[in-house]
């Protein structure tokens, strides 16, 4: 069992690594992002997945720690790429419900933006319907990062409640397609649909429409077909680290 103690340890000892997964731009074809995703590099026990140990992290409440380490980790990774001479791409993150309602968030990503001197337009926060339960609070929070200028992403989107009120009173930025709806998008009629029914959605409410989990061209060329205006997935590339991952840029670029 992986215990609180492990977790607060592995902190300390710098055990916790960023993978990260290009976000392709499908009108351009060219890498305009990527998001970070936790790994542990256990001693023992090797590279652990994020839902072993978020979900503790999450009730014990080092989800606070761990959040901030990964956003500041995240936000100084991009700022050597833009330094590397990379054109500019937006880092997504992935923020947990406790993080969400933290009254210290949204000064600690305006010290983290400045710490790196990030512009706030180049870092991007995953959010998930879920995790808006509490409206009001979710509201407040959301508010405050766009006054930063970072942009804000709906993950997961069709596997909440009541998608559609979050779209109405929520102000996002992106849709993102859960990668079930994705999975043989191009076969399955109902999943064809939904795919389509939210890009158009997303498109009339002035909302970018980001498919994740595309795993084939056929997949990739549907999608393209639709207007879908970004994409994630195997078949560009799996989560990386970032020293691999350079070298894919320079493949793409
Ligand atoms: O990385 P994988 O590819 O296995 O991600 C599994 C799940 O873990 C996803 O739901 C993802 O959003 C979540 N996850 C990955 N990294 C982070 C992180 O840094 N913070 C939070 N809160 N969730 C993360
Ligand atoms: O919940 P969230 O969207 O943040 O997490 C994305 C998860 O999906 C990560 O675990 C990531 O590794 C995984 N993922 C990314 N691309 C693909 C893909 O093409 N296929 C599958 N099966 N999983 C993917
Ligand atoms: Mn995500
Ligand atoms: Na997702």
């Amino acid at each position: 069992i992986l215990l609180q103690e492990e977790i607060r340890n592995a902190l300390e000892r710098n055990e916790f690594r960023l993978y990260y997964q290009p976000k392709v731009n499908l009108e351009t074809g060219k890498i305009d992002g990527v998001e970070a995703l936790i790994r542990w590099e256990h001693p023992e026990k090797g590279l652990i997945p994020p839902i072993e140990f978020i979900p503790i992290a999450e009730e014990t409440g080092l989800i606070i720690p761990m959040g901030e380490w990964v956003l500041r980790t995240a936000c100084f990774q991009n700022r050597k790429w833009i330094n590397a001479g990379f054109s500019p791409m937006v880092m997504s993150v992935n923020l947990s419900v406790r993080q969400l309602y933290h009254p210290n968030l949204v000064n600690v990503v305006r010290e983290i933006l400045k710490a790196t001197e990030l512009p706030p337009e180049y870092l991007e926060l995953e959010i998930t319907e879920s995790m808006m339960m509490d409206k009001d609070r979710a509201l407040e929070a959301i508010k405050g990062l766009r006054r930063l200028g970072v942009q804000i992403s709906l993950d997961d989107f069709g596997t909440g409640y009541s998608s559609l009120h979050y779209l109405r009173d929520f102000p996002i930025d992106k849709i993102k397609i859960d990668q079930s709806f994705i999975r043989n998008c191009t076969s399955d009629f109902n999943n064809a649909t939904i795919v389509k029914m939210i890009i158009s959605m997303a498109h009339h409410l002035k909302i970018k429409a980001v498919a994740e989990g595309i795993e084939t061209k056929d997949e990739l060329i549907f999608l393209q077909k639709n207007s879908c205006n970004h994409g994630q997935g195997y078949f560009f590339s799996r989560p990386l680290p970032p020293e691999e991952l350079i070298q894919y840029f320079h493949f793409i670029e």
